[in-house]
């Protein structure tokens, strides 16, 4: 029976602008269709007409953006009769892998790198029943290793350079202009393995019907279908962050000890390097990177401020578009995006290190309860 108001992910809902036809049995958890929030009270304090909007994609069923391309990913690889895929990860994406194997009934194995990933989401691989494989090593070393394993053995590989997940992930730029009836001025996003980035440059090129100039991923050269008619006028200027020790785009060379506090993009490697670029030339706009103390600063005033708890390398993003706002960079009346990539419950621990509000001990007793709520006010 067909429900015509339940909702059922990103390939129901961007159906003719995705790899699939009538027949495929598509692997969906209902991703995609995220609040696109707009930070109210930021805007007020950094002024000069800014219009600022957070993409808040910690609200996937896994809680990152990484949903999107892993439903169209696993999709593919089971249409293909794959009974096994397999990614590195710094965390978000074998999370992700791990939900989407179990719902299609094949078998998940995760390479990680030991003991830098944050704990929820090696809590997720594990229940959901991956094969999970810690490697002394970090992201790039699991990523190389996954490339060769996947050459010789019967097993599909779910990172970023298979192309269906770019193409499942380039909704989320359909989905902001779809909510906002215009492109944005500038679109601000982590960047890590840089899969992300890339994404969204083919969603903004795909709905304003422009084939981007540059290589896009290949699977679009091939197969993308441009609509003649644009969806929308015009393209945001993409803003790509990175943290300060892990920030090859910003060196202009690959990294080979990657460190920082925002373990989700301690990469030093990425993989979509020339469709970064591409990204990020054709649309003038620019890299930059951030401290981990900014990092940190911006995921704690994007919590106190507007409620929302992102993790530490979502905060990047507003973190890096609030300065380039304040440097010039951004002119004043922009209307601004940002991607919060994924949700602040995958990294208890480091909220937690960080915060400051009081926690309180007191006996269970009114007087006491009371005496605290005063004190505190
Ligand atoms: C929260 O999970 O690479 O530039 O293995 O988890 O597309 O890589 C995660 C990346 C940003 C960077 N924010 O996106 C992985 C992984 C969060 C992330 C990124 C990641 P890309």
């Amino acid at each position: 029976m067909i429900r015509p108001n339940y909702y059922n992910g990103i390939i129901e809902r961007y159906r003719d602008r995705l790899p699939v036809d009538e027949e495929t049995r598509v692997i969906t958890l209902c991703e995609g269709d995220t609040a696109l929030i707009r930070l109210e009270n930021i805007e007020k304090e950094i002024g000069l007409g800014i219009e600022l909007y957070a993409k808040f994609e910690g609200l996937n069923p896994t809680g990152s953006f990484k949903d999107r391309g892993m439903t169209m990913a696993v999709t593919q690889a089971v249409s293909e009769g794959a009974q096994a895929i397999i990614c590195a990860s710094t965390g978000n994406t074998s999370a992700s892998a791990a939900a989407y194997a179990a719902r299609a009934g094949i078998r998940a194995f995760v390479l990680i790198p030991q003991g830098k990933i944050a704990l929820g989401k090696l809590a997720q691989a594990m229940i959901e029943g991956a094969c999970v494989i810690q490697i002394k090593g970090n992201f790039d070393d699991g990523m190389r290793i996954v490339k060769e394993v996947a050459a010789a053995a019967p097993v599909t590989i779910v990172n970023s350079i298979n192309p269906y997940r770019l193409q499942g992930q380039k909704t989320a730029a359909f989905e902001i202009i779809d909510a906002l009836g215009r492109a944005p001025d500038i679109h601000g996003i982590p960047v890590g393995n840089a899969g992300n980035i890339s994404a969204y440059w083919v969603g903004y090129s795909e709905y304003a019907a422009v084939l981007p100039a540059t290589a896009s991923c290949s699977f679009c050269e091939e197969r993308c279908r441009y609509p003649s008619a644009a969806v929308v006028q015009g393209r945001p200027r993409m803003f790509g962050y990175q943290a300060a020790g892990a920030a090859p785009f910003i060196r202009g060379e690959m990294v080979d000890d990657p460190e920082t506090v925002a373990t989700a993009i301690r990469i030093g490697r990425p993989q979509s390097w020339d469709l970064a670029w591409a990204a990020v030339n054709e649309s003038g706009g620019a890299f930059a990177s951030l401290s981990d103390e900014e990092i940190l600063k911006t995921q704690r005033m994007l919590a106190e401020k507007e409620g929302i708890f992102c993790e530490p390398a979502s905060a990047i993003s507003v973190g890096g578009v609030l300065r380039d706002v304040k440097n010039g960079t951004i002119a004043p009346g922009s209307l601004i995006t940002c991607t919060l990539t994924g949700h602040g419950l995958k990294d208890p621990d480091t909220a937690i290190k960080q915060s400051e509000g009081p926690v309180i001990e007191i006996p269970a007793e009114l007087d006491a309860v009371k005496r605290a709520i005063l004190e505190n006010l």
